[in-house]
């Protein structure tokens, strides 16, 4: 196995680091974290040690949980582990580049606890030169309300994951559109789609955290 696919297999494993107990069948052997220190120290792409290692093992892990192969703590244990690799790598995304584009504000909807894709979005937001001010989980329409208030200059980005909170996402939506907020707002996350943001009257729709940059920069006509 290549550096990147051992990431990968550390991931569905759910082995966060050497240390852990974690799975007991692979007690001494490295875990994300070590994966990832000798991924860069051979000089391999950040980008490739995120997508094809991390974003890749999580999808692994959510296809096991859908399958029935998986249960919830080992969903929590690859969560674990993507989060251990993301703290390792988040600074090298976000870059040393001090230009900014814009603000985000981004925040995963009211009664969705769900965060590794959001966050995967404010990283690679952050590292396109944009300020990313994130909500957390679980935010409430009004408190997205305040910020776009603070912030009229924002794009404000919503994550759902869950079939019932995409209805936080419109509810939300209809607030911020209620109290004629200007903001742009842009949705995403495994429940939503474009027709969806189309219903609700989201400025966009993005399916991945590159995309989404992208759409970010097309909304507030930025064209380098
Ligand atoms: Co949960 N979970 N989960 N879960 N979980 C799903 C989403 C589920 C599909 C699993 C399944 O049943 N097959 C299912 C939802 C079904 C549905 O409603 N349609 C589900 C469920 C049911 C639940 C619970 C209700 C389980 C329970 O308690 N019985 C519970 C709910 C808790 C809550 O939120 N209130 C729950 C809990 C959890 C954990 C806590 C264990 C954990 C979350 C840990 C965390 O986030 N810190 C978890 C996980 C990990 C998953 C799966 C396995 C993986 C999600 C993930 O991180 N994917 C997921 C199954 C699956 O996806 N197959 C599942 C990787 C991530 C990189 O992808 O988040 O889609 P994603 O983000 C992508 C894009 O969607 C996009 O870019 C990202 C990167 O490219 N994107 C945006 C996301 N947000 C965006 C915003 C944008 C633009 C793009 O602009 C603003």
């Amino acid at each position: 196995m290549n550096p990147i696919e051992q990431i990968k297999d550390a991931v569905v494993r759910g082995r966060s680091n050497a240390l852990s107990k974690y799975p007991p069948d692979m007690a001494g052997k490295p875990g994300v974290v070590e994966l990832i220190e000798t991924a860069l120290s051979k000089h391999l792409e950040v980008g490739k040690i995120l997508q094809q290692g991390l974003i890749a093992g999580m999808e692994v892990v959510g296809d096991k949980f859908s399958n029935g192969e998986y249960f919830l703590p080992d969903l929590l244990m690859s969560a674990q582990a993507v989060k251990a690799g993301m703290q390792l790598i988040d600074p090298l995304l976000r870059g040393e580049d001090s230009r900014k584009l814009g603000v985000i504000v981004i925040g995963t909807v009211r009664g969705d606890m769900h965060d590794i894709g959001k966050n995967l979005v404010a990283v690679v937001l952050e590292g396109g030169g944009f300020d990313v001010i994130d909500l957390g989980i679980d935010v409430s329409p009004e408190t997205f309300l305040e910020q776009g208030r603070e912030h009229p200059e924002a794009v404000i980005g919503m994550s759902a994951l869950l079939t019932t909170t995409r209805e936080s996402i419109r509810t939300t939506v209809d607030i911020l559109r209620e109290a004629d907020l200007k903001n742009k707002i842009i949705v995403g996350g495994a429940v939503v789609n474009q027709e969806f943001a189309d219903e609700i009257g989201a400025d966009g729709y993005s399916r991945d955290a590159t995309k989404a940059v992208h759409l970010v920069k097309d909304l507030l006509g930025i064209t380098a």
